[in-house]
């Protein structure tokens, strides 16, 4: 089950899923500062990678909200992760909404900068750290559009959401969108 809206050569894609087992160039981690792993997808992508994430993680050191950093992909599919730190959900009066855009856009810069055509990212801040997933989805799918209008690369970016009330959340603002900006979205 999907939905997807084309820009041009793009395509911006919502799919029900699991982020490990994507197999897009790159997958996004939903990181900590200290780069730790932590639960959710942190812990499901160091389980399935294998160590060698957190090792290059650990060299890397930290990564301040709002921020994205990269590593390999360990035993995954993908060849990278790109390790992206959101927002903890305070008030929604705090900023998060500018740090959530930026998770995003820092992760879509980093996959620009290795020159990828695809990534896949799972909704950021919207697990442990709390965000609520209604206001989290237009920020993402907004900031991911207007990153794909913009760049050449990536050319895919697909958002795998667990469960379906993530699903749905992502396909109502997805719609949302579409409808602002005169695209048409396909289901699959
Ligand atoms: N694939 C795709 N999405 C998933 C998966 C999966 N396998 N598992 C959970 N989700 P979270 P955060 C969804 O908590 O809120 C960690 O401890 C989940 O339903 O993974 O950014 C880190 O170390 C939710 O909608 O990330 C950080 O300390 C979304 O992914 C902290 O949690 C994000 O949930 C980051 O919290």
């Amino acid at each position: 089950m999907g939905a997807r809206v084309r820009l041009e050569d793009k395509v911006l894609e919502l799919i029900q899923g699991d982020i490990t087992e994507q197999d897009t160039e790159a997958i996004v981690n939903a990181a900590n500062e200290r780069l730790i792993p932590g639960g959710g997808v942190d812990g499901a992508i160091h389980r399935k990678g294998g160590p060698s994430i957190a090792e290059e993680a650990r060299k890397i050191g930290r990564c301040p909200t709002g921020q994205a950093v990269v590593t390999g992909a360990g035993r995954l599919k993908a060849r990278y992760v790109i390790h992206a730190v959101g927002p903890i959900y305070r008030d929604g009066k705090s900023g998060e909404a500018d740090l959530l855009a930026s998770a995003y856009r820092e992760s879509l810069k980093r996959a620009a900068e290795l020159k990828l055509s695809s990534v896949a990212f799972p909704s950021l801040s919207t697990g442990a750290y709390g965000y609520p997933l209604e206001e989290a989805a237009p920020i993402a799918l907004g900031t991911i559009l207007s990153f794909l209008r913009e760049n050449p690369l990536p050319r895919l970016v697909r958002m795998v959401l667990w469960g379906d009330r993530a699903y749905q959340a992502y396909l109502q603002a997805l719609r949302d969108l579409a409808a602002r900006e005169g695209l048409q979205v396909e289901e699959f």
